[in-house]
């Protein structure tokens, strides 16, 4: 047996970006021989059984770490989330190489690295070996458009970049196969996955988070139960939640996985699940436990949902102020009066600083006496108030708004509203025309 002197790995739980990001690392570095953890995901050991001949790799137990010069590590850049390669990281004069997406810094110190925001890890991978001109074969091409479309949900995430899908056309000239890709990336809901879910379901609970709708759930496994980052996004949709979390302990491995996917800006799983010593994207992530007690992890993930969570822009930053507001005891007549006035559609109720309902132009409908105008406000206004929190973020406004066909919500803190937000004032956040 030859001395190793380059190895190239990634992270645990390996997915199709971290894997492609490998075999593009080899493409690279052709002296690198590559890595493998032992936990692969599921449709990355489906696409290895296949594929076993063309794309051959050693696990951490072949390696003599003594020869070893060079590890370059991909798609992470911590050595919590590396398989066994602890004797590396306390080697003096090892030279390391970082390709990673993912720009929170890690605990790899390393001599070169490539660290930049990306919809997939590849695509900083796939930048260099245009450069270099190297060759790809087709099955290369498919295997690392894999990467970029896991990653990216299809270039759909919004953490997708023009550069992936620049870099996805570029893999498509050199012959992707779509039909091998599409076999590989449809993820496996089997029968265990349905037990898990139907398990799940069950003692479902929705809880209220900072004034997000969240479901954090667990559910004891057994065996090898892969694919679980499936079964916690259908359990979402399901209870139609803002974000789940599956708890997953396992007592023969003695070991607890954490999975976390969210539809809003408001909650990063990659952040939470970071603070976890785990890792992943703003919408989906995971992180490993080395112990099967659960009760703190419940708490730990509502305590890092309501910690120094901030959404880039807030309600804070759209709502205008001082609000427009009227008391509860007003006649309706004073109140068409600051409608027109003010030429505004609808305006809060109040009684003190308390918000107690809603009144618009079409409650005025509701008038069939002209003795009617001398009503007070709270006879005819709506009690049923759609609020937003100071910190959420424009995405959780338009769904209201969408959803309750109403187009002003008021912005509430302790009870009172400090702000409002208007269809139009979500709409200019979209199109990027928020004042500087
Ligand atoms: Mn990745």
């Amino acid at each position: 047996m030859w001395a190793i002197m380059q190895i190239v790995t990634t992270h645990k739980n390996t997915d199709f970006d971290a894997y492609a990001s490998v075999v593009a690392a080899t493409l690279l570095y052709p002296d690198a021989v590559p890595v493998l953890p032992r936990q692969l995901n599921p449709n990355v050991k489906a696409f290895l059984s296949i594929h076993k001949d063309l794309f051959k790799y050693s696990t951490t137990d072949e390696i003599n770490f003594d020869d070893v010069k060079r590890l370059i590590v991909v798609d992470t850049n911590a050595w919590g989330r590396l398989d066994r390669m602890e004797p590396l990281a306390v080697r003096k004069g090892l030279e390391v190489f970082i390709w990673d997406h993912h720009t929170a810094s890690g605990d790899i110190q390393a001599q070169w690295c490539c660290q930049e925001t990306m919809g997939a890890n590849v695509t900083l991978m796939i930048r260099q070996l245009k450069e270099q001109g190297v060759d790809l074969t087709p099955i290369q091409s498919t295997l690392l458009l894999s990467g970029i479309y896991e990653d990216t949900g299809n270039l759909t995430f919004p953490s997708s970049r023009a550069e992936d899908a620049y870099a996805a056309a570029f893999l498509l000239e050199h012959k992707a196969d779509l039909s091998v890709l599409n076999s590989f990336l449809r993820p496996v809901y089997g029968q265990i996955q349905k037990n898990i879910l139907f398990e799940m379901i069950k003692d479902a609970e929705r809880i209220k988070v900072k004034g997000y709708t969240i479901s954090i759930n667990t559910c004891p496994i057994s065996g090898h139960a892969g694919n679980l980052s499936i079964v916690v996004n259908m359990y979402r949709d399901i209870l139609n939640v803002d974000a789940a979390f599956g708890i997953f302990p396992n007592t023969e491995r003695d070991r607890c996985i954490v999975i976390g996917r969210s539809s809003i800006e408001g909650i990063d799983i990659g952040a939470i699940m970071r603070s976890m010593g785990g890792g992943g994207h703003p919408g989906a992530g995971s992180a490993l436990r080395e112990s099967v007690v659960t009760e703190s992890v419940e708490k730990e993930i509502i305590d890092l949902i309501q910690g120094n969570h901030k959404v880039a822009v807030q309600m804070s930053d759209l709502m205008s102020f001082p609000v427009l507001k009227v008391q509860s005891d007003t006649p309706m007549k004073a109140v068409a009066k600051i409608l027109r006035e003010k030429g505004c559609t609808g305006v809060p109720v109040v009684e003190g600083e308390k918000l107690v309902g809603i009144i618009s132009r079409r409650d005025f409908r509701r008038i069939k006496r002209e003795s009617q105008l001398s009503s007070p406000v709270k006879a005819f206004m709506s009690r049923e108030v759609r609020t937003v929190e100071p910190g959420m973020g424009p995405m959780h406004a338009a769904r209201l708004m969408v959803k309750h066909d109403i187009g002003r919500l008021p912005v509430v803190e302790d009870g009172k509203i400090i702000g409002i937000v208007t269809r139009s004032d979500t709409m200019r956040y979209y199109y990027d025309l928020l004042p500087e």
